[in-house]
């Protein structure tokens, strides 16, 4: 499948499954890793995972999205996402300019600064779990391992819940 196509259905999947209006005008992210300075804090990082979950999908599916909230200790970066459960999983960013809905992947990952709450949600960023082995279905967990720039990986278990079920209840953008 082209990257095109790809990207194509992985849109596709999310319009699909109901984009959740943004609330607002997204919080700009800080696209640009700053590799320059690595901070040197000994000090024991961690990152606190919550509410991992991920849409079920149509039979034959090409994607399904994936959605967590990080919360991290210190300055990190949500790098990768592998799983045995799917081909791959990309870290997708989601736009709407000017009334069309755009997705790309986020090559750097997601920024978690010290001590906010990230969440990767329908309608913003989300990971896209590309190519599931088997249908995605309510009910199922699906584990993933969670790799960042500094703390050690983390392995989830993603809940799968019903394409027609309410999503969660927004929490709050906050954080900032
Ligand atoms: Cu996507």
């Amino acid at each position: 499948m082209s990257r095109s196509t790809l990207l194509a259905a992985c849109l596709a999947a999310i319009v699909m499954t109901g984009c959740q209006p943004a609330s607002e005008g997204a919080s700009a992210p800080a696209a640009s890793a700053d590799p320059a300075t690595v901070s040197s804090t000994g000090a024991a990082q961690g990152v606190r995972v919550s509410d991992a979950w991920i849409r079920e999908t149509p039979p034959n599916a090409a994607v399904a999205g994936g959605y967590l909230t990080l919360r991290s200790d210190a300055d990190d970066r949500l790098v990768a996402v592998e799983t045995s459960a799917s081909a791959s999983v990309e870290i997708h960013e989601m736009s709407h300019a000017g009334g069309v809905m755009r997705m790309r992947e986020l090559p750097d990952g997601v920024e978690l600064p010290a001590g906010t709450d990230v969440s990767l949600r329908p309608g913003g960023n989300h990971l896209m779990f590309i190519g599931p082995v088997e249908p995605v279905r309510a009910g199922q967990t699906i584990e993933a391992t969670l790799r960042f720039q500094n703390a050690p990986e983390q392995t989830v278990q993603f809940e799968v819940r019903p394409l027609t079920g309410d999503a969660p209840a927004a929490e709050g953008h906050s954080g900032h």
